[in-house]
């Protein structure tokens, strides 16, 4: 048993983008089109937006292991907009596996620690569908369930318990039991925070993963809170040790800010990839 517990500037009529300070906020591809080349480059892919801060002998091969094109990425979209046959909404919640719904089709999972952004991060990725109702606790360790949205017949996303800070005893119980009996599970997402980078329930977590053999890949939250050299040390931090260190962590980090959006279209497009939803053009 793994001790998880312990541990403004107007285009059209219409146009959603706004300026905010330097920032361009946007979750809508179509209108993130429209940036200028570098500020696209930074939104869409973070991580190639990071390089002309790096030594120019760091080898970058890994920031591009899942670089779809342009074209694939607003075919993904499409999924995450809802329409009248394409229902996009929250299903059910559960506080035991055996209570988990009962769903064949394709699920991601969201785990990390509490206040980590797991909640704030399904509402960017579900942004295009405002009706959706995301869950989010207002005290750090309070939720308590693994909440259930269900995109259409596509596939469904699971926000799981945190651990770590206030969790309750049963959570790593939970999170575990699910990771190991979920037979439509297809990829684990775990959060790690850029401010503070792996914390040691991150490392008990990753160890848990990668005993039960499951696919995972890490996802580098808050990444507007960070400046550009801290957020660089982790990113390469993590990298390194993804790519050294793990058997079943996806060699590639999906940094994203759930408030700018950046990250989100490439993150949207990779959970409609892995599962099976979207067979890609180019890579
Ligand atoms: N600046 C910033 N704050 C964030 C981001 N994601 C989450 N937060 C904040 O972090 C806190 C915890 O987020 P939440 O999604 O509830 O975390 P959870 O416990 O992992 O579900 C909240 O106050 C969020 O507003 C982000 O991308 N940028
Ligand atoms: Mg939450």
């Amino acid at each position: 048993m793994f001790q998880l517990q312990r541990m403004g500037r107007l285009v059209g009529p219409n146009c959603l983008l706004r300026r905010h300070g330097a920032t361009w906020k946007s979750s809508s591809f179509s209108e993130v089109l429209q940036l200028e080349d570098k500020k696209l480059t930074g939104v869409v892919f973070p991580l190639q937006g990071l390089e002309k801060y790096l030594a120019p002998d760091v080898n970058t091969a890994s920031f591009r292991i899942f670089h779809p094109s342009l074209h694939d990425i607003h075919r993904a979209e499409v999924l995450f907009k809802p329409s009248a046959r394409h229902v996009i909404d929250y299903f059910s919640s559960a506080i035991r596996m055996d209570h988990a719904p009962q769903l064949s089709q394709p699920e991601v999972c969201f785990v990390g620690r509490s206040n980590v952004g797991k909640s704030s991060l399904i509402k960017a990725l579900f942004s295009l569908a405002p009706n959706v109702e995301v869950r989010v606790s207002k005290n750090p360790g309070h939720t308590k369930k693994m909440n259930f949205y269900k995109v259409g017949k596509y596939f469904t996303l699971v926000d799981m318990p945190g651990y770590g800070y206030r969790a309750p005893q049963d959570f790593g119980e939970m999170v575990e039991a699910y990771l190991q009996e979920r037979q439509n599970l297809k990829r684990t997402f775990l959060l790690v925070d850029s401010l503070v980078g792996f914390q040691k329930a991150d490392h008990i977590a990753i160890q848990m993963l990668e005993e039960f053999g499951i696919p995972y890949v890490l996802v580098l939250t808050k990444i507007d809170k960070a400046s550009k050299g801290l957020l660089v040390k982790n990113v390469l931090e993590i990298q390194d040790f993804a790519e050294k260190q793990t058997q079943g962590c996806f060699p590639q980090l999906f940094p994203v800010s759930s408030i700018e959006y950046s990250g989100i279209h490439l993150l949207r497009c990779f959970i409609a990839h892995v599962t099976g939803n979207l067979p890609l053009m180019q890579s």
